[in-house]
């Protein structure tokens, strides 16, 4: 377990250290546990140089092999499309846009720029995810817009978000549909989840203040109120939603798969809004997981999936998405649970090196082999640390920082994992989009406390897409 103050005795230098370790960072290397006390905090700034060399040099791969595309296959030197097949909408590149300014790199910040300016238009005959495409894009172009202040990037997040209003409006209930035809505006899937219906706030909120249009804001928010509108006697709900019926189609309460980011985007409405209903709303759906769903397995503190009426456990796993919980309970107030929650992640870290995608919490073995790069780990150690300062939510950073360089790093660029049980681990061929907005800017936010960030006022989204706090020159 971490210990809280880490003696010079165990400092090892992070390169040095980890070279002795045989994590020098060779692509696809076996990597051994680290412990956390092997790793000392004396030079964040070196470290947080290291995040923007690595970023620069994936950045570089980038343009070279995928420019413009959704995500670039680091291991072929390909890519893919992301939102729709075969016609790709720049999205790591708009993912990468504010980190790129944090990061001061500005000439790659104005080519992203210049590539949003000439070359992205939603005037698209096909549908596109209404949930991903928010947090990415409209996330990430008013993140941008906030960053450099240009008017364009704005006009197309606010297009887009128009755009994406359409599979509100179509259904009864004002819960989005979770596709939309970007042109036509036909909506499908109404079979939808507490994620795809509640992670609009926080976006359409900066959106409406930008725009003097609060129709955003009330669209998210009435999206929400429905699902909490129905909580049962424990104050929980179910995971699953109909956007006609308005009904559960399920009776699963879930922490992470389908429903992580519409808790975040209560308490993330809060601090950005001032919102008193979704504070409320945040301390009472915590408080009941709190009660009613975490769970001890071996002394370990998880949050499985349970009923939503009974809290009876319905299935024992739990995924790597679900460590954000820790840092959000910590934001809440709940700092305990939360550093309860995080130890569970700390130890899966400590004993895996990559966390599992998904676990079995009775056993704490892996369900499945592959990882997607993730990045929610990283995430509640940032939330937490923003809360305190405390210096041993950076050393599990970076730790988790080393291990994604010792596995994850390849030819032209950082790639999800295909077996994280063989060493070395296998690589698969995949740079989600989020890795340019999430877990380098958590990395670099947290090691160099960059210039352009005011840690006091920082506020990110699900998709780390930084919506107040920046610091303009
Ligand atoms: O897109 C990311 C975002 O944080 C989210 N869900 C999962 C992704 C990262 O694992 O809301």
């Amino acid at each position: 377990m971490i210990q809280n103050r880490l003696t010079r005795r165990h400092a090892l230098a992070l390169s040095g250290g980890l070279a002795a370790l045989g994590l020098s960072g060779l692509p696809a290397q076996a990597a051994p546990s680290l412990r956390s006390e092997a790793l000392s905090g004396e030079d964040w700034a070196a470290l947080g140089a290291d995040v923007k060399a690595e970023f620069k040099w994936a950045w570089d791969h980038y343009v070279a092999k995928a420019w413009g595309k959704d995500e670039i296959n680091p291991v072929s030197g390909t890519a893919r499309s992301f939102f729709i097949e075969g016609h790709d909408l720049g999205l790591s590149l708009i993912e990468a846009l504010d980190t790129l300014w944090i990061m001061e790199l500005d000439e790659e910040f104005q080519a992203g720029l210049d590539w949003v300016k000439s070359s992205l238009s939603f005037d698209i005959d096909a549908y596109s995810q209404v949930f991903e495409t928010n947090i990415r894009l409209v996330g990430g172009l008013v993140s941008a817009h906030l960053a450099c202040g240009d008017p364009v990037l704005l006009e197309k997040a606010k297009d887009l978000a128009d755009r994406l209003m359409k599979a509100f409006d179509a259904s009864p209930h004002g819960l989005p549909y979770r596709y939309v035809n970007l042109k036509t505006g036909a909506v499908r899937d109404p079979e939808t989840n507490l994620a795809e219906i509640g992670t609009y706030a926080t976006e359409f909120g900066v959106l409406g203040q930008l725009t003097g249009d609060d129709r955003y804001y009330a669209a998210a928010k009435r999206a929400m109120k429905h699902a909490l509108d129905m909580r049962s006697d424990k104050g929980l709900m179910a995971a699953n939603i109909h956007a006609e019926t308005g009904l559960f189609t399920s009776r699963n309460a879930s922490i992470d798969v389908y429903a992580d980011s519409f808790y975040e985007y209560l308490w993330d409405s809060w601090e950005l809004f001032g919102d008193t209903d979704m504070k409320r709303w945040a301390e009472e759906c915590m408080g009941a997981m709190v009660a009613h769903q975490g769970k001890r397995f071996d002394g370990r503190l998880w949050f499985p999936m349970v009923d939503y009426e009974t809290a009876e456990t319905t299935a024992y796993s739990q995924t790597v998405l679900g460590a954000y919980l820790a840092g959000l309970l910590g934001q809440v107030g709940l700092k305990t649970a939360g550093d309860d929650f995080l130890a569970t992640y700390t130890e899966m870290q400590e004993q895996y090196v990559i966390i599992p995608e998904s676990t079995d919490v009775r056993t704490r073995t892996p369900r499945g082999k592959g990882t997607g790069l993730r990045p929610e780990f990283a995430d509640a150690c940032l939330n937490l640390w923003l809360g305190d300062r405390d210096e041993r939510y950076r050393v599990l950073t970076a730790l988790h920082y080393q291990h994604m360089k010792a596995t994850s790093k390849a030819a032209f660029g950082y790639t999800s994992l295909a077996d994280i049980t063989t060493r070395p681990m296998a690589q698969g061929d995949n740079c989600p989009g989020y890795w340019w907005s999430e877990q380098m800017k958590y990395y670099f936010i947290m090691f160099a406390e960059p210039k352009r960030i005011d840690l006091d006022r920082l506020q990110l989204s699900t998709e780390a897409c930084v919506l107040r706090g920046f610091v303009r020159g």
